[in-house]
């Protein structure tokens, strides 16, 4: 059933009834196999890592544990004790682009995040989580600790019979880290097929620590981040909540692999690390990969940023693949990303760009994001973009990458991405979408076995082996090509480098010059207006008319209509397309924490082989300055400069 039908059909009354039952005591089993979850109970085992004791919660928000003055036992239903929490509606938790992102301290206020995971439980069809297993991660960020021990319980109040929370054992056990986005496709797809829905807490590539970000996402029952439909209805919900239900039961130990029960209810702490990498091993060649990375001419690094891909990099790369042990820098995660911006673009991952860019550079340099599904690909003084990196990519699946022998099933990209992809499904004949900017967009298609490989200009690549864009897979992507083009070279030889893969690409399908420029936390009022602005110029456009040197062929608001389930999205980015093929998009970003982000695209399309190599900033200046003087950027934001260029 559609997930509009199904919420439908939610009544608040289902959700409010409660049974009773007497409380029962917690217990801890660690290493001892579950009947039904089998898998699990090997990976339970393999836990070795030093044990550290949990860190208490300091923060002044809710603590289920503790007994509020003012809350009542109204049940006690599978054996524990149920409070309800009085409690009042807190204005602007409404969902971004990719879940609710606020200051450490906003999410550290009273009830702020018991809040919204009570009014996301108010909004899902009772039967999508009673009883049922949810799945729990986070990308280590500050605050994440805290925030576990608040959704563990109001799920448990809420009804859920079990929890899975992954825990990296790699790197320290106190601060649990994982990649939910991977963790809970693994777990949906690969080994239950009966998660109910995941929680990440993360957000994402904004900074981590007590003055920056906080954010948690969900993840529904096919993996996918929640559609609209369903954050809508969970900002609905926190305008109207009055009341938490929450379990009385202690903090779990997250810091130690096993399962800990209290009466039916159960929380069990797992491997993420070696479930994922049993599913890539799935889609790629791992010995192909290998010949490639142990090759003494060939060098690789990849830059986890503090982030959480630094506890799935070592496992994977050095142990698994072969990678030198030196490749994998800044490999250690830490809660405020060792007061770095966990964000892999050429501003921020400094300290791989130096070393790519720098002499005797290494063949291969990569980075991914605070919560690992973001990926930059470098070569030896060369940068890959994003959007050329998924046509690449998609370009090269079928003969390099196992997943893909029958060819991909369809590709899609977001709107403001370039079309390269476009190209590549124009000459390979496959069905192509273009979508809003979010993955969530692309869960439907997949789910309809009409995608296989998709992207977005802003470091998002992936593919429908899990349904959110996922980092590693992305350099293992870029590995796998590597290495089939350099398969039978003998050492000495001169390999195939990733410019010359990038090169090679342009030459058959002619080169898609783009570049973002990013205004980060201008004032929301200057930003909404010169939106506006833009509106009024799109509505009084018409096709023919000149821009500078450039003829309008169509301005639009993009609208989406998505082709599984019929649902209308509007005001997705103002695009000017020109009849040259060139674009200029402006939108405001849905992710930030604090003010308004002002997001430009620029894109120009060439052919000429004789300027395929010049720099992107250089090809697309005319087109930038008709970007700025056409929005009257400088004017409404005050900003002289972008924040960041990419
Ligand atoms: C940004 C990107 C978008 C991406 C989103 C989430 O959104 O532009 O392409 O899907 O972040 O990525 P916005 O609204 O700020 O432009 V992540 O890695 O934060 O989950
Ligand atoms: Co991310």
């Amino acid at each position: 059933m559609a997930l509009t039908a199904r919420i439908n059909l939610l009544s608040s009354s289902t959700l409010r009834s409660r049974s009773s039952s007497t409380p029962s005591n917690a217990v801890l089993t660690v290493s001892s196999p579950i009947s039904s979850f089998s898998v699990f109970s090997s990976l339970t085992s393999l836990f070795t890592a030093p044990r550290l004791p949990p860190r208490t919660s300091h923060f002044p928000s809710i603590k289920a544990s503790s007994s509020s003055s003012s809350s009542t036992t109204i049940a006690e239903p599978e054996g524990i004790k149920i409070n309800s929490i009085p409690t009042k509606p807190i204005e602007g938790q409404k969902t971004g682009t990719s879940g609710l992102r606020k200051k450490v301290k906003v999410f550290t206020e009273e009830n702020y995040l018991a809040n919204w995971i009570q009014a996301l439980f108010n909004s899902l069809p009772r039967e999508d989580y009673k009883n049922g297993l949810l799945v729990l991660g986070g990308d280590g960020r500050y605050f994440n600790r805290e925030a576990a021990q608040i959704i563990i319980k109001i799920a448990a109040g809420n009804g859920a019979r079990k929890i899975l929370v992954g825990n990296c054992k790699a790197v320290f056990a106190a601060v649990f880290t994982s990649n939910t986005s991977l963790i809970s496709i693994t777990m949906i797809y690969d080994i239950l097929g009966k998660a109910n829905g995941g929680f990440i807490m993360s957000a994402s590539h904004n900074p981590g620590g007590p003055e920056y970000d906080w954010g948690i996402k969900f993840n529904y029952s096919s993996g996918q981040p929640a559609p609209e439909s369903i954050t809508d209805k969970i900002y609905g919900n926190t305008l109207s909540i009055n009341e938490i239900n929450m379990a009385d039961i202690p903090d779990v130990d997250l810091s130690r692999l096993g399962v800990t029960k209290y009466g039916n209810f159960s929380v069990e702490v797992i491997d993420p690390v070696s479930d994922y990498l049993e599913l890539l091993e799935s889609v790629f060649d791992f010995q192909l990969i290998r010949s490639l990375l142990s090759r003494s001419d060939f060098r690789f690094t990849f830059d986890a940023m503090h982030a959480v891909t630094g506890a799935y990099a070592k496992p994977i790369f050095v142990d698994k693949l072969g990678a030198g042990p030196d490749s994998i820098l800044n490999g250690v995660p830490l809660e405020d990303f060792g007061h770095g911006h966990p964000d892999p673009n050429l501003t921020y991952a400094k300290d791989l760009v130096n070393i790519m860019y720098g002499g005797n550079a290494p063949d291969f340099g990569a980075a991914s994001d605070g919560d690992g599904d973001r990926n930059m690909i470098l070569g030896s003084g060369f940068f890959v973009t994003p959007s050329d990196s998924v046509a690449v990519i998609a370009a090269n699946a079928q003969e390099a990458i196992p997943y893909f022998r029958n060819g991909p099933k369809g590709l899609a990209r977001s709107m403001p991405t370039s079309g390269a992809l476009d190209r590549v499904a124009d000459k390979l004949k496959l069905p192509f979408f273009e979508v809003p900017t979010g993955w969530k967009f692309f869960g439907n298609l997949m789910d309809a076995g009409k995608l296989s490989i998709c992207g977005e200009e802003s470091f998002g690549t992936g593919s429908d082996h899990i349904r959110e864009k996922d980092g590693i897979w992305a350099v293992l992507a870029w590995l796998s090509i590597i290495a089939y083009q350099n398969k039978d070279k003998k050492p000495g030889e001169q390999l195939v480098s990733v410019s010359d893969v990038v090169k090679e690409h342009w030459a058959t399908y002619g080169r898609n010059f783009f570049s973002r420029y990013d205004y980060e936390e201008c004032e929301s009022e200057g930003a909404n207006k010169m939106m506006e602005y833009l509106r009024d110029l799109v509505s009084k456009s018409k096709p023919g008319e000149k821009f500078g040197s450039y003829v309008l062929q169509v301005a639009d608001d993009f609208m989406y209509v998505d082709p599984i389930d019929g649902t209308i999205l509007s005001k997705q980015g103002i695009r000017f397309v020109f009849t040259d093929g060139s674009k200029i998009i402006y939108r405001l970003s849905g992710t930030g924490s604090a003010g308004a982000t002002v997001r430009v695209y620029i894109e120009q399309f060439e052919t000429d082989v004789s300027k395929l190599d010049a720099d992107a900033q250089t090809a697309l200046k005319p087109l930038i300055d008709l970007a700025l003087s056409v929005s009257k950027l400088k004017d409404f934001t005050g900003r002289e400069k972008p924040t960041v260029i990419t």
